[in-house]
């Protein structure tokens, strides 16, 4: 058995890593760290629990990780502060997170000799036109972050490549586009626009709506860190996307239609400040060199699925709705 610590696995996309690794790669023996903020929920991994170590940890602490680090053979680092509105603000606990938490954990594996994988996303590269189609994101963008959230993550980043250039870690990188699927906190886009329908509030569209994201679903990024584990090269950064981009009026209006709304059963609110207008992922590296593909490429489908799943766990996000509404409101959103 491999040991795995897992940081923020009591989040969206550590949660469902971790409900994946259980499933699909049982040679894998689990530890979560995750200091249960606002965004991190033990109910995420209720069915989990008797099958993985669960401690509830601040990856800021230093001695905390050293010790977590030293008992494991691999860290799959998800744990961030990771919702760009929030980090509009207050940037502090981006910075400490996001910056402080992986400079605690890659010198823990520096000292242990562990290997270490860093979970990033597409917001480090900013934002491309959206008259220009024909660009896309690759691993050789240069990083121009927008908001105090990726650039933080961008931070983040440099710092894994520069203990691999100056002390030789065993770490590797990959920069994801937008997950969606069951456990998202109800402050993002698309499970707050369905939680929205379903608490009888009408869905609420930044500006135009015409920006547009880069969707996955959130187990094709799960396959793709676990080839990136299994036959990355250390040292080596991968971008991970399936072809997904849409506008966001697109996913609202197809929310609204599997829920049977009516196509104008929205508001349009205060724009985000700094508003990153198109990501979209060229994703031929690892595609090529690590012959990942997504498997989940039908977005209706999947939106279908997630709309499902926030029906049937209300009780995971109903005690939370209004005051992450009221906060949203402060800001005219
Ligand atoms: P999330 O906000 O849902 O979960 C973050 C988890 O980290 C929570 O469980 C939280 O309690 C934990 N955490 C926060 N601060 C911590 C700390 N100091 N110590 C320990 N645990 C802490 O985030 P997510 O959407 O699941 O994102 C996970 C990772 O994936 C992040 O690194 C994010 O940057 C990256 N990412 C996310 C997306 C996306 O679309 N959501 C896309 C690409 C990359
Ligand atoms: O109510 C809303 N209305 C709206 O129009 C919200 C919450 C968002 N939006 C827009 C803003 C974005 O253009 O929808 C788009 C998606 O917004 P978010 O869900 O906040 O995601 P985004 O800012 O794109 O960042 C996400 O993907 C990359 C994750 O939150 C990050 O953690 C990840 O790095």
């Amino acid at each position: 058995m491999k040991k795995m610590l897992i940081t923020g696995g009591a989040g969206f996309i550590g949660s469902n890593f971790v409900h994946y690794t259980l499933r699909e790669r049982p040679e894998y023996k689990i530890t979560v760290v995750d200091k249960l903020t606002y965004a991190g929920n033990i109910e995420n991994l209720r069915s989990a629990m008797d099958e993985i170590t669960f401690i509830q940890g601040d990856i800021c602490d230093r001695q905390l990780m050293d010790k977590l680090v030293g008992e494991h053979d691999i860290v799959v680092h998800f744990a961030a502060e990771s919702h760009n509105d929030n980090s509009l603000r207050n940037p502090w606990p981006f910075i400490e997170t996001n910056l402080v938490g992986t400079a605690s954990l890659l010198e823990a594996v520096r000292k242990h000799d562990k290997r270490f994988h860093h979970i990033s996303t597409d917001e480090v590269y900013g934002d491309l036109p959206l008259d220009r189609p024909d660009l896309k994101f690759t691993e050789n963008t240069p990083y121009h972050p927008s908001s105090p959230y990726s650039s933080t993550k961008a931070g983040s980043d440099l710092l894994v490549h520069a203990w691999v250039r100056s002390f030789g870690i065993k770490a590797t990188l990959s920069n994801c586009s937008n997950n969606y699927g069951p456990y998202q906190h109800i402050e993002k886009f698309i499970p707050r626009q369905i939680t929205n329908i379903l608490s009888g509030m009408k869905p609420k569209l930044y500006g135009n709506g015409l920006q547009v994201r880069d969707w996955i679903y959130v187990d094709d990024h799960n396959s793709a860190v676990h080839a990136i584990l299994d036959k990355g090269q250390v040292g080596e950064l991968y971008l991970i996307g399936a072809n997904g981009e849409k506008t966001n009026k697109f996913i609202l209006e197809t929310i609204l239609e599997l829920m049977g709304k009516p196509k104008d059963f929205y508001e349009h609110v205060t724009d985000r400040a700094g508003h990153d207008q198109r990501y979209a992922i060229d994703n031929e590296k690892i595609v090529k060199e690590l012959g990942w593909q997504p498997k989940f490429e039908d977005i209706r489908k999947g939106l279908e699925e997630t709309i499902s799943w926030y029906k049937e766990n209300a009780t995971l996000w109903e005690a939370e709705k209004q005051a992450v509404e009221a906060k949203y409101k402060e800001n005219g959103q």
